[in-house]
């Protein structure tokens, strides 16, 4: 995929602030440090774009970035910060479970999983509020240049194991940031599900 623009367009702290719906949307989650930064990179081909908006807060925005002209890539805020209240914790779980089952722009969710560690507790948040979405969703195994072959393999295993215990079917792709593992597969998916 040719990413000829990539650009900052806004960060979403409300419902209300979500752009109209004129664009496929495609959104990416993880718990903070799981490399979703380094993987929007990947994709985008760029060094520092998914650290680059400037509005304050953004971790705790829906952050929207054009690309191409033709859709939108939406970096959702890492769960799992401990510094962040339990009340501050509520209000993101209300936006991101509302965005995440009734956005009707959003086309994927990519949801990340670091390949070294079994799902953890929020991890299992969002399968079960995946599980209760119509929007197309897979699941995106990261930094798995620090595993060898069998452990990939093992990786892919335990995740379909916690899936198979609520009856989901799930594509899970193999990704690095460091080596690019999962850009194609990746990219596939989204043109498939946005069309462009
Ligand atoms: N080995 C390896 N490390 C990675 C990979 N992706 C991210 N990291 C490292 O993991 C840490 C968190 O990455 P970052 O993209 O900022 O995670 P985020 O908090 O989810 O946005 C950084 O130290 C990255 O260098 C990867 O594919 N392979
Ligand atoms: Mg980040």
């Amino acid at each position: 995929m040719h990413v000829r623009d990539a650009e900052f367009v806004k960060g979403v702290a409300r419902w209300e602030q979500l752009p109209p719906p004129e664009l496929p949307e495609v959104a990416f989650v993880g718990r903070s440090n799981v490399g979703k930064s380094s993987l929007l990179n990947m994709l985008l081909g760029r060094k520092s774009l998914a650290r680059t908006s400037r509005s304050p807060g953004k971790t705790q925005q829906l952050n929207y970035y054009r690309i191409n002209g033709k859709l939108y890539f939406v970096d959702l805020p890492g769960y799992g910060y401990a510094k962040v209240s339990k009340k501050e914790r509520e209000r993101w779980g209300q936006l991101i479970g509302r965005y995440l089952t009734e956005r009707s722009a959003l086309r994927l969710v990519i949801h990340l999983v670091d390949s070294r560690h079994p799902p953890q507790s929020h991890d299992e948040d969002v399968m079960a509020l995946m599980r209760e979405s119509p929007v197309p969703y897979l699941i995106a195994l990261t930094k798995t240049d620090k595993l060898s072959g069998n452990k990939r393999g093992q990786s892919v295993r335990r995740v379909e194991q916690v899936l198979a215990r609520g009856a989901m079917d799930v594509p899970v792709v193999l990704t690095s940031a460091n080596d690019r593992r999962g850009y194609n597969d990746l990219w596939n998916w989204i043109r498939d599900v946005t069309g462009v």
